[in-house]
């Protein structure tokens, strides 16, 4: 199987950290859309079969619908490519948000409580959403791996290894101990902007496609496996 990786687009994002500056923030958020088009272009010319999307993708407060709109024009246009959503803490699964209203394109699932377990003939798949802005118990603890001869994927999005943000909290934290028990082929993590692919091999944050800001230096891209 082929997938493509990606998480923390954040789509419409405010960019505080350039509002002192004319249509900067404009300016970035028509470079999140193309750098949107260039992984499904991606996925088009290769042949993808799964697009992870592992949190926040948007944010909830501030999202448009004429932004999507452009999303799931893109996705439509990948129809053989199954696109996996998980929502995180900026685009949490809640009443009246673009995840529970829109009409998204039928090879988009995404994913609508806390644990879902997607079952295909060669593949199970485990994802976790964010039913809320903040969770601070990992759904994974309540996790059994129920067919360890099938290729096993994680899509969740959180901190690792006790990482918690500048006030102090911990979203949906988890151990790498607990998920090396749990014997993943893959995790598709997101939540941290900064990638960790060269560290890790298979419990991956590919990191935001774009920077947010200049605490946000080094590699920012997709991971293709
Ligand atoms: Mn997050």
């Amino acid at each position: 199987m082929k997938f493509v990786h990606i998480a923390d687009m954040h789509f419409d994002s405010p960019f505080t950290a350039l509002r002192t500056v004319d249509n900067l923030g404009d300016i970035r958020r028509l470079e999140q859309r193309k750098v949107f088009k260039k992984v499904i272009d991606f996925c088009q010319k290769n042949k993808i079969e799964y697009l992870f999307i592992t949190g926040d993708l948007y944010e909830q407060e501030y999202i448009r619908q004429s932004t999507i709109e452009y999303i799931n024009h893109l996705f439509q246009e990948i129809p053989n490519t199954k696109v996996q959503i998980i929502p995180g803490n900026h685009d949490p699964y809640i009443q009246g948000s673009y995840y529970a209203t829109f009409a998204w394109s039928d090879n988009v699932h995404i994913c609508k409580s806390e644990l879902e377990v997607i079952s295909e003939p060669e593949l199970d798949f485990y994802m976790t959403a964010f039913t809320d802005f903040y969770q601070n118990k990992s759904p994974i603890e309540r996790i059994n791996v129920q067919n360890p001869n099938k290729i096993n994927i994680l899509l969740t999005h959180c901190d690792l290894n006790g990482a918690k943000d500048e006030n102090g909290f911990s979203y949906n934290p988890i151990s790498a101990t607990k998920i090396n028990e749990l014997a993943f082929d893959y995790v598709a993590m997101g939540h941290i902007h900064k990638t960790n692919f060269k560290q890790n091999p298979k419990m991956i944050y590919p990191g935001s496609p774009i920077s947010f800001g200049f605490d946000e230096i080094g590699e920012h891209g997709m991971i293709v496996r």
